[in-house]
């Protein structure tokens, strides 16, 4: 029998009209004269005609549908709205946040489906940021026909790793008064059946023959739920991250992380990096001998977390945020915003066992006191939602952050050999391990500690006979010392480097070119001398 929860995927050649600066999205659609045609996912402002521009852009497609209906749309910029047959349905406020958007599609029949970007700064992405903001679509938009009720959210936790016992928690849309068999399956045969009615319950049992999920060997079991006419299917990753004194542990082992922050971005695509380029970064990072990715500086793709989980890269997701600043820190509305981030991100992406760490507030204002009330109440809104991981944020305030006790995991963003050098002296390379024990010293020593970024820039193919600032050879210089200095001493439970590959940032701000060429490889993924350097020192 086919369930009626069957996902269709929207993706493809969308109708598209921009409206121009001055707009943003509201109720009024726009007439369709200037229309023409891009793919979802896409950025606009990437290629022509609408290179560059911020406004508001208008996806538009035609869906045969029906009745109750899931539409999920993973990650919009700047901001969104969605319309049904010229009806307003939901908003997408956040960028990079998945949503989904339970509705009455009417009759079954032909139905049009706008979803109206806007990539103009807002109240929550600031124009400082130091990677640019893009427009667009930036993940699959999908469609289910639901059997008049569903399961909203779903969450599996490995309850023990040494056998194999999970809960999983199922939430309905909606009251279910009729009581309905739920039925779970493991791998195609079911371990469970029961019965389900009201809107939450929680039931626990063991996975049979199961198999532990990690970097090694990342192996996923096939969890499929039905509940009445409505049926799901998942895969999911028996394991436990567990912090004990200053160490990280995954499934009883102790874990180090190493690896890098990336920007989901490149010149073509802007922030609709498509799957094949996300599993080549991963297989990169993977090859090299890292595990770990730092998903700067805002909620990831369902389709790169999915290949996190099937290649074994543990993650730190994060909600959108950097280096806010005081005017905008301390408003009520701030605090609001991030609030609503956090739970959602966490119950979105809760079950991915790829990630480990859940983050936020890049680089605030951390080193006044005022700021602890903040990351204290952002640090519970995200615990109430997942008690399971560690929750931190990185922090550039060093020595004088006072809110450090507050998170499970501290995570500093020091850059020495980068700044803080003498202007006379060609390499700060011998500042290095001084810098880092200072800061090593300074931390509370019952805390887990990494190093969250770290890095220098270099222009790809600037080589330079005096290994200056900018030149490939000191960039691999710095990320040689790093590696030497934290990899062979286990004070540090990770380092992470700043970053992966450069990206489009500002274009008229302090950037060359308007990247943030801090990259081991180029935006096109061209490895810079760094990226050897690193190679050979996780070689040893
Ligand atoms: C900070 C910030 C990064 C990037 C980096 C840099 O550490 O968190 O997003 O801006 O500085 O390159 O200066």
């Amino acid at each position: 029998m086919r369930m009626m929860s069957e996902k269709k995927i929207l993706d493809g050649i969308w109708s598209f009209s921009f409206a121009g600066e001055e707009s943003v999205p509201g109720t009024e659609l726009p007439a369709t004269d200037n229309e023409t045609f891009l793919a979802v996912p896409g950025c606009f402002d990437v290629a022509a005609p609408f290179f560059g521009r911020r406004g508001a852009g208008y996806f538009r497609r035609k869906v045969r549908t029906g009745g109750l209906v899931r539409l999920g749309i993973d990650g919009v910029g700047v901001e969104g709205e969605v319309f049904w047959d010229g009806r307003l349905i939901g908003r997408c406020p956040y960028a990079y946040m998945p949503e989904k958007f339970v509705f009455d599609a009417g009759e079954y029949g032909e139905h049009e489906l706008v979803i109206a970007v806007c990539n103009c700064f807002n109240k929550i992405f600031f124009p400082y940021y130091d990677f640019y903001a893009f427009g667009g679509i930036f993940g699959s938009v999908t469609l289910e026909e639901l059997p008049g009720y569903c399961i909203d959210c779903l969450k599996v936790t490995t309850l023990d790793y040494r056998t194999g016992r999970i809960r999983v928690d199922v939430e309905t849309n909606r009251f279910l008064r009729k009581i309905r068999d739920i039925v779970f399956a493991i791998d195609g045969g079911e371990v469970l059946k029961t019965s389900f009615s009201g809107r939450r319950r929680s039931f626990e049992f063991a996975v049979p023959d199961f198999r532990l999920w990690s970097p090694e060997s990342p192996h996923p079991h096939r969890l499929r739920v039905t509940l009445g006419k409505y049926e799901e299917e998942l895969d999911i990753g028996l394991r436990v991250i567990e912090i004990r004194g200053t160490k990280l542990y995954l499934n009883g082992k102790e874990l180090r992380l190493m690896g890098y922050n990336r920007h989901d971005s490149h010149p073509e695509f802007g922030a609709a990096v498509p799957p094949s380029l996300m599993a080549a970064d991963l297989q990169m990072i993977r090859q090299q001998g890292c595990n770990f990715i730092r998903g700067s500086h805002y909620p990831q793709r369902e389709s790169f977390l999915s290949l996190c989980d099937a290649l074994g890269i543990l993650v730190w997701e994060e909600t959108l945020g950097w280096d806010v600043r005081d005017k905008e820190l301390f408003t009520r509305e701030f605090l609001f915003h991030q609030k609503d981030q956090a739970p959602k991100l966490a119950r979105c992406h809760y079950n991915h066992p790829c990630v480990i760490i859940w983050g936020f507030m890049n680089e605030t204002l951390s080193d006044d006191r005022r700021a602890r009330r903040i990351i204290k109440a952002v640090y519970d809104t995200y615990k109430s939602e997942d008690a399971t991981r560690p929750v931190t944020y990185a922090s550039n305030r060093y020595e004088k952050d006072v809110c450090m006790d507050i998170v499970d995991i501290v995570a500093m963003n020091p850059y020495p050999g980068w700044e803080n050098m003498n202007w006379n002296e060609i390499s700060g390379v011998h500042n290095i391990r001084p810098r880092l024990d200072e800061l090593k010293a300074a931390i509370p020593a019952d805390k887990p500690f990494m190093i969250s970024e770290t890095g220098a820039a270099a222009i790809y193919g600037h080589r330079d006979p005096y290994r200056a600032r900018w030149s490939e050879e000191y960039q691999a210089e710095v990320a040689a010392e790093v590696c030497r200095v934290v990899l062979n001493d286990d004070r540090y439970c990770g380092l992470c480097f700043w970053h992966f590959c450069d990206a489009l940032s500002h274009l008229n701000g302090g950037r060359v070119r308007g990247l943030n060429d801090k990259g081991f490889l180029d935006p096109y993924r061209r490895p810079k001398l760094a990226w050897s350097a690193v190679t050979e020192a996780l070689k040893k």
